[in-house]
């Protein structure tokens, strides 16, 4: 057993707060225990230390204006404990540090009020969101400190985990590091009526899994920011809180998995391998649920799991080790779930689910090629915002293809839904064919996508495709598309007026 001193002068287990290399190495000097341990990578945290309760993001009540429902938010810094009785700084919306739940359905008109109260530049994107690419939120939708913001938009797509996060040049990967980000679920009664858990908070569950490097007194730590990948930490924290535990009252408990690590590749399993079903992925549901014991997720995919518990039992959710580099060397433990000794029934998940068409690819298809490479280019250019890199026709399906020969990235497109048709030329597992916005393309890896892009025509403002690593779309592996009226592509011009 390692012992380490807190500031009080106590001694308490290391495993108790999964202390970092690097707090560690300053508490102990760099010597002895230290120099030891440098250059090996954390074990998981012990399970019997997550016991703190998670907390579930509070739902962000509309404000009803006409047809409209509005929702206010304000981007602010603030003081949260991402680990019980210790204060960390974060940035949060409408708090220190994550948001609100935004809720509505296919059909609603959405206005979302914004307020940027941080003392630096920000915006805010609706991830996995169709909508017109002036309300996106990308990097050309800027909002200085003290003014407003106020996308307003119908939704039109199917029940769906999306979640909203800063995407401003340069400074995304430190802005979701410190807190920004939350969840925007569209919601559909069909899904309820197929037996999936649907009561939020209890048998309904978000989790926002990001990995971050906490201080000896609990404070993010910035460190690492530039480093190739950015900040790989080693504590996972789930909903703004690390070591967390889920109290489980319902048979069956659906979990919206979402990874909001900045780089981090994330295997998810239970600790006993039991089976799961899958039931939607990024953008939407599944035709039929999928039974699965593992999962993969690149930063920035969703993916929606049903599990079913017994009275009494206890079981981690972790991610195991993995061979994408230093994205997923290591073992970590992210969740644990107690059941109670008495368990509400819960019904079977239908065999049949309310999962939208695959989109049907034109013969031939219209062929896009991305090919990333080793200097964060995408097709032998960097992001630059005054360029158009493709045009391409509103409602379109095309086919595209990502291609990887250097170091594991992903692919994150706006203003479209997708799925993957293969991986390297073999289809990918059930669990992966799912409607999508982000796919892992790991290094020496090709996928095949069937595109479907949003309805809406705008010459002038841009969609981005880019790697979602947010260290690299910082660095400008970003490129932009503009949807237009079919037919209007070759007179688009491609330099954007500042
Ligand atoms: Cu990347």
């Amino acid at each position: 057993m390692i012992w380490s001193a807190d500031v009080s002068g106590a001694l308490e287990p290391l495993h108790a707060r999964q202390i970092s290399r690097r707090a560690l190495l300053t508490a102990v000097g760099v010597s002895g225990v230290g120099l030891a341990l440098a250059g090996c990578t954390t074990q998981p945290a012990d399970p019997d230390s997550f016991v703190n309760a998670l907390p579930i993001p509070p739902e962000l009540s509309p404000r009803v204006d006409g047809d409209t429902l509005v929702f206010t938010l304000s981007a602010q810094a603030g003081t949260t404990e991402l680990i019980p009785g210790q204060t960390a700084n974060g940035f949060g919306y409408n708090g220190a540090y994550l948001g609100p739940t935004l809720r509505a359905r296919q059909g609603d008109r959405v206005r979302v009020e914004f307020t940027n109260a941080l003392d630096e530049v920000t915006t805010l994107h609706w991830h996995g969101m169709l909508l017109p690419a002036k309300y996106d939120g990308g990097p050309h939708q800027t909002v200085e400190p003290g003014n407003t913001w106020n996308p307003e938009w119908e939704i039109v797509q199917p029940a769906a985990t999306l979640w909203y996060h800063p995407h401003v040049m340069g400074q995304t990967a430190e802005q979701v590091y410190r807190g920004l980000g939350g969840l925007f679920l569209i919601d559909d009664a069909a899904l309820t009526e197929a037996g999936v858990p649907s009561t939020y908070g209890v048998d309904d569950i978000p989790v926002i899994m990001q990995d971050r490097n906490l201080t000896g007194s609990g404070d993010l730590d910035l460190a690492g920011l530039n480093a190739t990948y950015g900040i790989l930490g080693d504590t996972m924290v789930v909903n703004g809180r690390a070591l967390a535990a889920l109290d489980v009252t319902t048979e069956a408990v659906h979990l919206r998995l979402l990874n909001a690590c900045n780089a981090r590749i994330l295997h998810l399993e239970f600790d006993d391998q039991r089976e799961f079903q899958v039931i939607a992925t990024d953008t939407g549901a599944l035709s039929a649920p999928v039974t699965a014991n593992t999962v993969t997720l690149s930063n920035g995919e969703r993916i929606e799991i049903v599990v079913r518990m017994s009275a009494d039992e206890q079981i981690m959710l972790r991610s195991a080790k993995g061979t994408n580099d230093v994205l997923d060397n290591q073992e970590m433990n992210i969740l644990r779930l107690r059941a109670a000794s008495s368990l509400a029934t819960s019904p079977e998940v239908a065999q049949t689910l309310p999962g939208s068409a695959a989109p049907v690819l034109p013969s031939p298809p219209t062929v896009r090629d991305f090919q990333f490479g080793n200097d964060m280019s995408i097709n032998g250019v960097m992001m630059d915002m005054s360029r158009i890199d493709e045009v391409m026709a509103a409602g379109a399906v095309e086919e595209w293809r990502v291609t990887n020969t250097v170091m594991p990235h992903n692919f994150h497109a706006h203003g479209c839904s997708f799925r993957v048709l293969e991986i390297n030329g073999k289809q990918p597992p059930a669990w992966q064919q799912g409607p999508k916005d982000t796919v892992l393309v790991a290094q020496g890896t090709s996928v095949r996508l069937a595109v479907q892009l949003v309805d809406e025509a705008d010459a002038e403002h841009p969609y981005m495709y880019h790697c979602h690593m947010l260290r690299h779309e910082d660095e400008g592996m970003m490129g932009q598309f503009v949807t237009v009226e079919p037919g209007t592509e070759a007179s688009v011009n491609r330099t954007l007026r500042s």
